[in-house]
């Protein structure tokens, strides 16, 4: 059985090794003026600023507003003996004021009591029912355990995004796109679907985090899964505060390698969900290879930072292997600012995380979903790159 075991990891490392080389990827270290990127000046004046734009006027749309003036937050609620005194609850509803009204985001925030120092922890941008995310804690589902997070000395907040932009295709007429579009103008092919959208709405509870002496602004992780996790990803490109970038079976314009063609492909999740991505991205439908980006750069943009990646072995759908040579592929980057990405060049077994690097990655063995154990997995990681105990 050893000898079998022993083929069947060399014959598991071929394959990886083939489907990495077929692909005819973009390198993220040679700018669009032909120019290789060698330092890590270069990396952040020239390439990374036009790999972002590339990303921006391509696939995800362009937000066409930062922090929106007259943008206030009240605290709603506050139970300081949440969790049977673990934790303090903050209720916060933060106002986006725009043309003709304002969203509001409703910011559940669980913070540990009798803690010296600021506190680091995770936003989740939450993409399924709210009883997940219920504050009251009647409801404790393992999508958001709270509880755990507070054991380990972390915040744990999140908000929903529907919030900023309901996940329908609505012609971009409610939500954050109706309060900051142009009226007066078509829109463009490049303005912003709702993943952007969404992103950006993270971004807004980062000012308010920010705006917390109890929250420690230079260790907070935005978490997401699925549709939720390639929103995680722009984010933490386009908005350089998170120090961590979580990506949960983010699939097909999240950490998934697009030139993979693999399980979910661009032309299908441009029809099935028309309201997510820049009119652009239409134009790589069946035509993954025209794509002037692919993945791997958008796992490349959160360099140096930490980032992690995690899939489910029963989650082909996302391509697990198209996610986890995204993070090989973004390894160039990472070395050139100084760090190591991920640690092997091999998928790893299911259930056993590469944390070594700056990037994180596990395969869990399951289906499409956000566990328990992926959660303790990210905390985990948290842990021994943020050194804490
Ligand atoms: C699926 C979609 C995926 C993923 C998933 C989810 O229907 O094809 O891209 O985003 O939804 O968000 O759960």
């Amino acid at each position: 059985p050893r000898t079998l075991a022993l083929l069947a990891t060399l014959v598991a490392a071929m394959a990886n090794a083939a489907y990495a080389d077929e692909l005819d990827l973009p390198d993220p270290l040679v700018a669009e003026n032909g120019q290789a990127v060698t330092s890590e000046h270069q990396w952040f004046k020239q390439r990374r600023p036009e790999m972002l734009e590339l990303f921006r006027t391509q696939v995800y749309g362009r937000a066409p507003i930062g922090r929106p003036g007259g943008m206030r937050w009240e605290l709603e609620n506050e139970d300081p003996q949440a969790m049977d005194g673990a934790a303090t609850l903050s209720q916060v509803a933060i106002h986006l004021p725009g043309r003709g009204g304002e969203a509001v985001v409703h910011l559940t925030l669980f913070t540990p009591n009798n803690v010296e120092e600021p506190t680091p922890g995770f936003l989740l941008i939450c993409n399924r029912d709210l009883e997940n995310i219920d504050p009251t804690r009647r409801e404790k589902s393992p999508f958001w355990p709270a509880e755990r997070l507070i054991e380990r000395g972390y915040f744990a907040a999140t908000f929903h995004y529907a919030d900023i932009d309901p996940d329908e295709h609505d012609d971009f007429q409610n939500g954050v796109h109706g309060l900051y579009d142009d009226p007066d103008h078509p829109r463009p092919d490049d303005a912003w679907g709702s993943v952007a959208a969404w992103a950006w709405g993270a971004s807004r509870v980062m000012d308010y985090l920010e705006s917390r002496a109890d929250i420690d602004r230079e260790r907070v992780a935005v978490v997401g899964h699925s549709r939720g996790g390639k929103t995680a990803l722009w984010c933490g490109a386009e908005d350089q505060r998170f120090a961590l970038v979580v990506s949960n079976n983010s699939g097909c314009t999240g950490a998934a390698l697009a030139r993979r063609k693999h399980g979910e492909r661009v032309a299908r999740i441009n029809r099935s969900f028309p309201h997510w991505f820049c009119e652009n991205y239409n134009r790589y439908n069946d035509n993954e290879d025209a794509l002037p980006v692919d993945q791997h750069e958008l796992v490349a943009l959160v360099a140096p930072r930490l980032a992690y990646i995690a899939s489910a072995s029963e989650d082909d759908w996302a391509d697990p292997l198209g996610e986890f040579l995204a993070g090989v592929h973004a390894g160039p980057v990472y070395r050139l600012l100084g760090g190591e990405g991920l640690t092997a060049s091999d998928m790893p077994p299911a259930d056993q995380p590469l944390h070594g690097g700056r990037i994180g990655y596990h395969l869990r063995s399951g289906g499409h979903n956000l566990t328990e154990y992926d959660w303790g997995r990210f905390m985990d990681f948290a842990d021994r790159h943020w050194r804490r105990p």
